[in-house]
């Protein structure tokens, strides 16, 4: 990948000391445009963490960076007696004028954290260790956050797992049809048509609103490297009212099946049954207190739910050109879709199993 961005410029604006070395694009996220930059400290190579807020997503960076402001600052209340602190929990590092971001002259709103360094993000699941421990980092979150005092946070994306309305767009992306690809993506469009009615379970089981992260492939847990423990929950760009399912499903989506997100092989897609039991039990070790039993009763539910959900996405996208998700090939999304679609068949196979292991935990 090209450097789009001047990043030593950008890192001259953080209250970082010391000569600015390099930077190079790092991550394999679809939305946001993540460096890594290294800072020559008195002959210390430091590293640190730049990003690009995808202004065309999150259409108001401001409001967005005062979630992630407020949201931090809560967790370093918590785990500031911890030795290990900063990488417990993410750290901005402010401007020199003292602010949370800094606007560039082309509009591009900046960031940078401290580099949590010796722990690892994972595309895809390896162990049963991997999937408890990214789980019961995820629910850990969720517990710290409860008691973050009000005003409620930002909504960063109105409507965000609102999958009714995410249906209704893949409606809309068919009817237009403006890439001109609805003849190419018929057999996705039949599987997701047939599935509509269970768009809005979660919505109608009234569940209780939470400071949810609404992002969490496993992707955005970082793992200690010595330890394997869940240390770390990054990517909090999606971090605002939501409920506790969205996450466990984003969850089950991700850290169950072998295969990347964009697997071509559609065989090894599958929902592994020991990888779902070590994220409920991780999920539970540290969620299990504060869940209400509805909401334990729609775990399972909520790994299909979800799945299917950004099935739809990726499929919308796929049909409009392109424009959401950042692509590296033909037909990437297409791909992504099939992935998400074999996984809700996979899970639809195994669902009454996976009830039943719930109940009985
Ligand atoms: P995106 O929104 O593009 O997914 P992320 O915030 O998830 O961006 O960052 C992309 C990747 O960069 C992560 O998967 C992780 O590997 C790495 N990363 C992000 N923040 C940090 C950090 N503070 N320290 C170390 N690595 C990080
Ligand atoms: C995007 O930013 P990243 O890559 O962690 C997307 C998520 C999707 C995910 C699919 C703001 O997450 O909702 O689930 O891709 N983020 C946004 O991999 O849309
Ligand atoms: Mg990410």
């Amino acid at each position: 990948m090209k450097i789009k961005h001047n990043v030593g410029l950008v890192a001259s604006h953080f209250q970082i000391y010391g000569a600015f070395q390099e930077a190079a694009p790092y991550g394999s996220g679809h939305i946001n445009d993540t460096y890594c930059a290294i800072v020559d400290q008195a002959g210390t190579r430091v590293r640190y963490i730049f990003q690009r807020i995808n202004h065309n997503i999150f259409k108001n960076p401001v409001a967005l960076m005062e979630n992630i402001q407020r949201v931090t600052e809560h967790q370093a209340g918590k785990t500031n007696s911890d030795m290990d602190f900063s990488r417990r929990a993410l750290t901005l590092v402010s401007t020199r004028t003292g602010e949370a971001y800094h606007c560039d002259d082309e509009g591009n709103y900046w960031r940078c954290y401290l580099f949590i360094e010796r722990a690892t993000t994972y595309d895809a699941v390896e162990s049963t260790q991997q999937a408890f421990q990214a789980a019961r980092a995820f629910g850990q979150f969720q517990k710290m956050l409860a008691d973050l005092p009000l005003p409620r946070l930002h909504d960063t994306i109105p409507d965000f797992h609102h999958t009714p309305k995410r249906f209704a767009k893949l409606e809309k992306a068919i009817r237009e049809d403006k890439a001109n690809r609805v003849t190419l993506a018929k057999a996705e469009i039949d599987f997701a048509r047939k599935r509509q009615a269970i768009c809005s379970v979660l919505l109608d089981a009234k569940l209780p609103e939470r400071v949810t992260h609404n992002d969490t492939k496993l992707n955005n847990v970082m793992l200690d490297n010595a330890t394997g423990e869940g240390l770390c929950v990054i990517d909090l760009d999606t971090v605002m009212p939501g409920l506790a399912l969205y996450d466990f499903g984003d969850m089950v989506r991700t850290t169950t099946s072998p295969a990347k997100e964009d697997e071509r092989d559609l065989s090894k897609v599958t929902m592994q049954f020991p990888m779902f039991e070590a994220l409920v039990r991780g999920y539970l070790s540290s969620a299990g207190e504060f869940l209400t039993p509805e909401e334990k009763k729609l775990l399972a539910f909520s790994g299909k739910l979800i799945t299917f959900e950004i099935g739809l996405r990726f499929l919308t996208d796929y049909l409009e050109g392109d424009t959401y998700f950042k692509v590296h090939r033909d037909g990437h999304n297409l791909d992504r879709c099939r992935t998400q679609f074999k996984l809700v068949e996979s899970i639809e196979q195994q669902e009454n199993e996976m009830n039943r292991l719930v109940e009985s935990i």
